[in-house]
């Protein structure tokens, strides 16, 4: 039976210590609460495991940066030759030590992260938690079981990559999730998926010289503003990057010399092709970790491996709540985890009232020429406010740094998306370029203040910039006039 009311161990229990979690528990601390928070992570298939800090730190954004980061320098040192650097042109990657250097770095955050716990007096319990009943929580230990109650719970035990149901997937394909400690290196390798792990990961594989491959099942950047995502794959095939459209994989086997025979459909023409690879790459989505929490324990509904929250993050019963990718219908990124975690801490500890704002979030997506946007796409705009009411203002752009290395320009390209009348509010920003996300950022504050075109074409630019190109734009794609410029600096 449940204690009776506030005779708990904890005033919160927190399950899963990601962004979300984390975020959350610290707050509720600083709050001055009484808070546990349980974090445990699964192996993969092929036995990799990882400490306290969730997805981002681990297997997520901050590995993803690292290697996209080291993408981009094998780049930039190509560049430098053209800029009068005397570089030797057979420069090759180290995987094992770019591995080494990126797992050591997850090291000393999950060392930063157990260190912050304990000063800040949250109870860190390395543990898998499932409810008892809806204020009791089991937590499986390396060492045994404990029981803990609570007044509340913060449900936030985020996702992981899904496998496709075919025969080998599980024995022979990895994911995100092995990657970047993976203990050889990747060779070629296909990608199944076009979400923005798979086109990221293809991305900085490609840079680092191996030989990705990405297959699409049906359309690239699902959920994303179509021209854009079409723009960011035809940059990455123009840098050697092959797709697949409209293939789904049937089956891999391991072949004699340890290769990954691939056979594959295309869902057009019925036809069925085959093609060897050293890695099969599954980034076909993530599932939400419902499945050991014993979530019909504490009466909590579950809708498709999610959780449904109202605007106060509460579940279907009360003093239960979720925060971070568990929850249904809500962009997956960290920052939106750690705010609304922080926002829901504030609220049930510090009488805040303040609510998280889904809307608006920025996002970028890391593929070698990087794409990010805020607000609306196109045809969401469109879709909401009638094709009449919208007006898209685009250009083409040449970064100044691309001219003496001769990189390609032809897939730099902004646009806004705004109302067509009336004081020409801006629903959405697109960037496809360099540094996107760091060029996006400010502007996303700029969006949820409320820009007009007339305000961003009233900013005066930092020249020589990209980021300029946001108030440079004059075009509208309505007037049919050629977005490609003639001049940088007029
Ligand atoms: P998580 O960080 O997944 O944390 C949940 C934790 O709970 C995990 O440690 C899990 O093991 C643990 N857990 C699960 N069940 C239990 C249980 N029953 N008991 C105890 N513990 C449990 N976002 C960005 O903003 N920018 C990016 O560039 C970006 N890149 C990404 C790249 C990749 C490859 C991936 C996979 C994700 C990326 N994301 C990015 C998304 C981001 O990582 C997630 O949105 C974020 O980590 C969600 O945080 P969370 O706290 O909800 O879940
Ligand atoms: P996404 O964004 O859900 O994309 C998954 C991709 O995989 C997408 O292109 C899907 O195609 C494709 N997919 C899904 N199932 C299959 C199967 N069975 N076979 C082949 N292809 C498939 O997932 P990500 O992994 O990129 O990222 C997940 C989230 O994690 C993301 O929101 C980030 O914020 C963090 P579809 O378009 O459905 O046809």
């Amino acid at each position: 039976m449940a204690p009776a009311q506030g005779n708990y161990d904890y005033d919160l229990v927190v399950i899963g210590g990601g962004s979300a979690g984390l975020a959350c528990a610290k707050e509720a601390v600083t709050n001055g609460a009484r808070v546990a928070c349980l974090d445990f992570v699964k192996p993969t298939p092929i036995g990799t495991k990882w400490g306290v800090g969730g997805t981002c730190v681990n297997v997520g954004c901050i590995p993803k940066k690292l290697m996209h980061q080291a993408s981009l320098l094998g780049e930039a040192v190509h560049e430098a030759a053209a800029y009068g650097w005397n570089v030797d042109d057979k420069i090759k990657p180290d995987w094992s030590k770019l591995v080494s250097s990126v797992q050591n770095h997850i090291k000393s955050v999950n060392w930063v992260t157990r260190v912050d716990l304990r000063d800040k007096k949250v109870e860190y319990i390395n543990g898998l938690g499932s409810f008892v009943d809806s204020h009791t929580l089991l937590a499986k230990l390396k060492s045994g079981e404990r029981t803990i109650t609570a007044q509340s719970f913060v449900i936030a035990v985020g996702g992981r990559p899904r496998y496709p149901e075919i025969p080998g997937a599980v024995e022979y394909g990895i994911t995100s999730d092995d990657l970047f400690s993976l203990d050889h290196e990747p060779g070629k390798t296909l990608v199944v998926g076009a979400g923005y792990i798979g086109l990221e990961c293809a991305g900085f594989l490609k840079g680092l010289g191996y030989e990705p491959t990405v297959m699409v099942r049906s359309i690239v950047l699902r959920g994303f503003d179509q021209q854009m995502a079409e723009l960011v794959a035809a940059s990455m095939e123009e840098r050697g990057i092959p797709f697949l459209r409209k293939t789904v994989p049937l089956s891999v086997e391991k072949q004699e010399d340890g290769r990954l025979l691939v056979k594959y459909e295309n869902t057009e023409t019925g036809e069925v092709s085959e093609d060897v690879f050293d890695t099969v790459l599954w980034a076909i989505g993530r599932k939400g970790l419902v499945d050991d929490l014993n979530l019909p324990n504490a009466g909590v509904l579950v809708h498709k491996d999610k959780i449904q929250v109202d605007s106060l993050e509460t579940t279907n019963v009360g003093h239960i709540y979720a925060v971070g990718d568990i929850i249904y219908g809500k962009p997956e990124l960290t920052p939106v985890a750690v705010l609304a975690g922080r926002l829901l801490a504030r609220r049930l500890f510090a009488n805040a009232t303040q609510r998280m704002d889904y809307a608006d979030v920025a996002t970028t997506v890391f593929t070698p020429l990087e794409y990010a946007c805020v607000g609306l796409s196109e045809e969401d705009a469109i879709k909401t406010y009638g094709e009449e009411e919208v007006e898209v203002y685009h250009g083409y752009y040449k970064p100044t740094e691309f001219f003496i290395p001769q990189k390609s320009v032809r897939y730099c390209y902004v646009k806004a998306v705004a109302e067509r009348n009336g004081q020409q509010r801006v629903y959405g920003l697109h960037y496809l370029g360099p540094s996107a996300g760091e060029v996006i950022q400010g502007f996303a504050a700029a969006l949820k203040s409320g820009l007009t075109v007339h305000t961003l074409m009233n900013t005066v630019g930092i020249h020589p910039t990209t980021a300029e190109e946001f108030t440079r734009l004059s075009i509208t794609k309505r007037s049919g006039l050629d977005p490609t410029p003639a001049s940088c600096c007029s």
